[in-house]
């Protein structure tokens, strides 16, 4: 169970259409690729999608800190010592997306030396979540076409609206066209990306009102933080942190300083290990969660999904499981399939998928 050699493979794959919101927009999908291997001849395998306008990270900034920093750190520990490696790891600051993805690799290679699914070892409540679709910036109409599709085509019930930073009448154009057109058959929440500020923010709610959003995400600045109490404190429905609070510690002044009520917990951000912090600390303190999208490709969202499906918390809101449906194409050799609004964990060992050695020598950029 030792680990031997810990690989950052840069890929890059189009996106069909660019996702855009209030933060950013991703046109392709220039992840890293994590391959852990043992002295056992297993190999764990998970990806990191770096994000730089919410963590700061690049794509080359992921590889350089795992090969440079991480892998020396790592090798030599065995797949059992994950606080140990997790200290290690530690002693640099920030690289959430680096971090995770190697925390989830290792836990992959434990499942896969054990015999025995990542999702059971976490803690195995169930086999399945139901899906959120998020829906990146764009008119009314497309996006009501969007919602469309996703629940002929996927049977998903559950959507999640970008707002901010663009005209905020056509962000509420967009949820009401949404809630005329599906009616009570679709839950809604949105998400602003920090995109308005606490007072544009109460505007808006007050102007959605009637539309019966499940949550708000993110709206204003949690740096604004007396504008995002008094926003928190009056919106009449949980409010999410996302991107203000990645960390246990995070949530615990984010929350307790009033300016959440629900958490997202993104496996891209917290891996495994840091994951169940968030988990447990969530469960302790009564909070929704939300297993959330940093915008992954179907081997980041099979780890959200693991985690998700491994509690009764984290899997029974829907988890936002759907983003990958809009890359031109992936790196695994079986497809995940969204069936009847739903995304099941796979049976194997560990994450249960493998990599398509012909896809990887397709998209790889290092080569
Ligand atoms: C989200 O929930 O905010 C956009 C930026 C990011 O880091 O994740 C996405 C989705
Ligand atoms: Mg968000």
């Amino acid at each position: 169970m030792k680990i031997t050699e810990v690989e950052a493979i840069p890929f890059a794959i189009p996106y069909r259409k660019p996702l855009r919101f209030a933060s950013g927009e991703v046109h392709a999908a220039e992840h890293v690729l994590v391959r852990v291997h043992t002295d056992d001849g297993v190999i764990g395998i998970a990806e990191a999608p770096p994000r730089p306008f919410t963590y700061g990270e690049t794509q080359d900034g992921v590889v350089a800190v795992i090969r440079k920093l991480f892998a020396p750190r790592v090798v030599g520990l065995t797949l059992m010592q994950r606080e140990t490696l997790h200290s290690r790891l530690s002693h640099t600051v920030g690289n959430p997306a680096a971090k995770a993805a190697i925390d989830m690799a290792v836990w992959d290679a434990l499942g896969r030396t054990l015999d025995v699914q990542v999702t059971e070892l976490l803690g195995g409540y169930t086999d399945r979540m139901r899906v959120c679709h998020m829906l990146g910036f764009d008119d009314p109409a497309a996006m009501v076409a969007e919602t469309e599709r996703m629940r002929e085509q996927h049977g998903i019930s559950t959507f999640k609206v970008k707002v901010g930073r663009r005209p905020v009448g056509l962000d509420i154009a967009v949820v009401r066209a949404l809630r005329e057109r599906f009616g009570d058959d679709i839950e809604l929440y949105i998400d602003g990306n920090r995109g308005w500020t606490a007072s544009e923010s109460a505007a808006a709610m007050a102007q959605m009102a009637d539309l019966g959003l499940l949550f708000a995400e993110e709206l204003c600045p949690a740096d604004d933080v007396l504008g995002r109490r008094w926003l928190v404190s009056r919106v009449g429905i949980p409010f999410i942190a996302d991107e203000s609070a990645p960390t246990p510690a995070d949530v615990t002044r984010e929350v307790l300083g009033g300016s959440a009520t629900a958490v997202s917990i993104k496996t891209a951000r917290t891996g495994f290990t840091v994951s169940q912090r968030v988990h447990h600390l969530a469960e302790g303190l009564g909070l929704e969660v939300v297993m959330g999208n940093q915008i992954d490709g179907q081997l980041g969202s099979i780890c959200t999904v693991a985690f998700g499906a491994a509690y009764p918390l984290t899997s029974r809101r829907a988890g936002e499981l759907s983003n990958f449906l809009d890359m031109s194409d992936d790196l695994l050799t079986e497809p995940l399939t969204i069936r009847d609004g739903e995304l099941t964990i796979r049976s194997g060992a560990g994450l249960g998928v493998d990599i398509d050695p012909e896809k990887l020598v397709r998209y790889r950029q290092d080569n």
